[in-house]
C-alpha cells in the first residue's frame, strides 16, 4: 500500500471523476482515487496503465483506510459522486477516517442549500468543506472545466494551485478560450476559469444559476431555428450555414458554434438531416428548475429563465401536443420573401433577448447574495465562464467589462454597451415576436425576454389597478403615488373616498 503521498484524492469514478482525476494528474499532481464499487477503480488503473501518459501519478485505492493513507495532510478529497443522498452517504462513510483539518470538496451539483448544511455540519466536526460548481461535462473535467468553489478562504488557499491548475485558461488579452490541451499535454499560461466565489453554497449557487443561463441560452437559440425552418422553409442545412455565420459575431459562443454543426449533420441511418429525426421532448436534470424556484422565492423577475424550464415541460407533453395539433388550429403561415432582412432581424432579436436572459441571471445573484450573506464577484464570475463551461462566449467578457466599469450596476441592460445593443436592435426583436405570434410560432423565450426589457423600462406599471384590487378583497392596503414611500391607505371599497384610512 502507498501511504501518504498524493497530493489529493478523489472519490467517484463515473464519468466525471475519471476525467477530472486525469486533468490533475497531467498537471503533475499525485492523485489518489476510490469508488465505491472497486470494479469501476479497477478499471479505471487499467485503462490508465495502457492509454495515460499521466498512469503514475493516478493511485487506485479499494478501501477507505487505503485511500485516506494514500494523502498527504491536510487531505484533499474531492467527491464526485451522484448529487444528493449520496453526496450525504459517501461523507458519512468517509468522516471516521479523517483527521481536524481535512477538506472535503464536493464538485458535483449540489443544491446550494445542502452545501451551507454540510459546511456548518463539517467545520463544527472540525474539518473544512468547499461546495465547488464543476462545469463543462466530460471534456471540461478532462481539460479544463470551469470550476466554481464556495467555503472559507483558508480552505480555498489550500485547494487554489490544484484549482488553478486545472481549470480552464483564457487569453489574458482578448478573454479569449485557449484550447489544445492533449492527454499528458496540458495548457500553460493564460489565465485560470477559476476564483473563490464566496462563502459555502456560493460556488454550488453560482453554478446553478450558470446552468439557468445555458436553459435559456439554448432555448433562444432553439427559438431562432424555428422561426427560420418555419417562416423561410430552410433546409437544417442552410440554417445551419447561417448559425455558422453568426459565430463569427458578437454571438459568437459555444452553443452557437454546435447548434451550426448540429444543424449541418446528415442523419447517420438515412437521408436528409439527424436534427430533423431526432424527437422533440427534451428532458432536464433539475438545476434549470432550482434556478427558476430560487427567482420566485426571492421575487426576482427571471421570466425568461422560467420560461426555457417550462418550455422543455410543454416540449415533453408529446403525445398531448400531438393530439392538440389536430384538435386546435392557428394562423397560416405567412410568405416571407426577403430572407437576409427576417435573418438580420432573428439575429437582432436572439442578441437582445440574450442580454435580457443574462441581466435576469446576474439580477438574480444579486439578490441571492443579499439573502444569503455573499459578496460575489460578478466581473470575475463573468470571466470564469469564458472558457471551460457551456455557455462559454464572447459575451462573456463584455460583461465583466460592464462591471469594471460599474462594479455596483444595478442592471446589465444599464451598461452603456448593452444599452445601445437593446436600443438599436429592439425594433428588429419586436418585429420578430410580432411575426411569430401572428403567424402562430411559440417564441416563449423572445417574448418574455422582451416583456421584461419593456417591463423594466416602465416608471408605471399597472400594479396599481392590482394594489387597489388587493385592497378591494383582502384589505391589503395601497401606497399613494401623491404620498411618502411607507405610508399605507386602505379603503372600504366601493366607498366613499372621505373613508380612506391610513393604516
Ligand atoms: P453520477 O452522477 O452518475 O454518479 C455516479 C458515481 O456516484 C459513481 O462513482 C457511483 O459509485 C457513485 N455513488 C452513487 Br450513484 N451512490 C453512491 C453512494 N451511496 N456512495 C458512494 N458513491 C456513490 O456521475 P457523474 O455523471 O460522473 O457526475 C458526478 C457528479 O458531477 C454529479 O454530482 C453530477 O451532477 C456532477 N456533474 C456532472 C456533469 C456531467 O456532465 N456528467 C457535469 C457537471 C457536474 P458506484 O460506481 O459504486 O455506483
Amino acid at each position: 500500500m502507498t501511504s501518504g503521498i498524493a497530493d489529493i484524492g478523489l472519490i467517484g469514478l463515473a464519468v466525471m471523476g475519471q476525467n477530472l482525476a486525469l486533468n490533475i494528474a497531467d498537471h503533475g499532481h499525485t492523485i489518489a482515487v476510490y469508488n465505491r464499487t472497486a470494479e469501476k477503480t479497477r478499471g479505471f488503473i487499467a485503462d490508465c496503465e495502457k492509454n495515460e501518459p499521466s498512469a503514475a501519478r493516478v493511485i487506485g485505492t479499494e478501501s477507505l483506510p487505503e485511500f485516506v493513507a494514500a494523502i498527504k495532510r491536510p487531505r484533499k478529497i474531492v467527491l464526485l459522486v451522484k448529487a444528493g443522498t449520496a453526496t450525504d452517504q459517501t461523507i458519512a462513510t468517509l468522516l471516521p477516517h479523517l483527521d481536524p483539518g481535512d477538506i472535503v470538496i464536493d464538485g458535483g451539483n449540489a443544491h446550494w442549500l445542502d452545501t451551507i448544511r454540510r459546511e456548518q455540519e463539517l467545520t463544527a466536526q472540525g474539518f473544512s468543506f468547499i461546495g465547488s460548481g464543476v462545469s463543462g461535462g466530460e471534456t471540461g473535467a478532462r481539460f479544463g472545466p470551469s470550476l466554481m468553489p464556495g467555503g472559507s478562504p483558508e480552505a480555498w488557499a489550500e485547494l487554489e494551485p490544484i484549482w488553478r491548475d486545472i481549470a480552464a485558461k483564457v487569453d489574458e488579452q482578448t478573454g479569449a478560450p485557449l484550447e489544445g490541451a492533449e492527454p499528458g499535454k496540458p495548457l500553460s499560461g493564460g489565465v485560470s476559469c477559476t476564483a473563490h466565489i464566496g462563502a459555502n453554497g456560493a460556488g454550488h449557487y453560482v453554478k446553478m444559476v450558470h446552468n439557468g443561463i445555458e436553459y435559456i441560452d439554448m432555448q433562444l437559440i432553439c427559438e431562432a431555428y424555428w422561426l427560420i425552418k418555419h417562416l423561410l422553409g430552410w433546409e437544417a442545412d442552410a440554417i445551419g450555414q447561417v448559425f455558422a455565420d453568426w459565430n463569427r459575431g458578437e454571438l459568437s459562443s459555444y452553443l452557437i458554434e454546435i447548434t451550426a454543426d448540429i444543424l449541418q449533420q446528415r442523419d447517420p441511418s438515412g437521408d436528409g438531416f439527424l436534427v430533423d429525426k431526432v424527437l422533440d421532448t427534451a428532458g432536464q436534470k433539475g438545476t434549470g428548475q432550482w434556478t427558476s424556484t430560487s427567482a420566485l422565492e426571492q421575487g426576482v423577475p427571471a421570466n425568461a429563465m422560467a420560461e426555457a424550464v417550462f418550455s422543455r415541460a410543454l416540449s415533453a407533453l408529446k403525445d398531448e401536443r400531438v393530439q392538440a395539433g389536430d384538435a386546435l388550429h392557428g394562423p397560416k403561415l405567412p410568405i416571407v420573401n426577403d430572407a437576409p432582412a427576417l435573418i438580420a432581424s432573428i439575429r437582432n432579436a436572439l442578441y437582445c433577448s440574450k442580454i435580457c436572459a443574462y441581466a435576469q441571471g446576474f439580477q438574480l445573484m444579486a439578490e441571492a447574495q443579499k439573502t444569503y450573506g455573499w459578496r460575489l464577484d460578478f466581473g470575475t464570475i463573468a470571466q470564469i465562464w469564458r472558457g471551460g463551461c457551456i455557455i462559454r462566449a464572447n459575451f462573456l467578457q463584455k460583461i465583466t467589462d460592464a462591471y469594471i466599469r460599474d462594479p455596483g450596476l444595478k442592471n446589465l441592460m444599464l451598461d452603456p454597451y448593452f444599452r445601445d445593443a437593446l436600443h438599436s436592435g429592439q425594433e428588429n426583436w419586436r418585429e420578430v415576436v410580432a411575426l411569430a405570434v401572428k403567424s402562430g410560432l411559440p417564441v416563449p423565450a423572445f417574448g418574455s425576454a422582451l416583456a421584461y426589457f419593456d417591463g423594466y423600462r416602465s416608471s408605471r406599471l399597472p400594479a396599481n389597478l392590482l394594489q387597489a384590487q388587493r385592497d378591494y378583497f383582502g384589505a391589503h392596503t395601497y401606497e399613494r403615488t401623491d404620498q411618502p414611500r411607507g405610508k399605507f391607505f386602505h379603503l372600504d371599497w366601493p366607498g366613499d373616498p372621505r373613508v380612506q384610512v391610513e393604516v
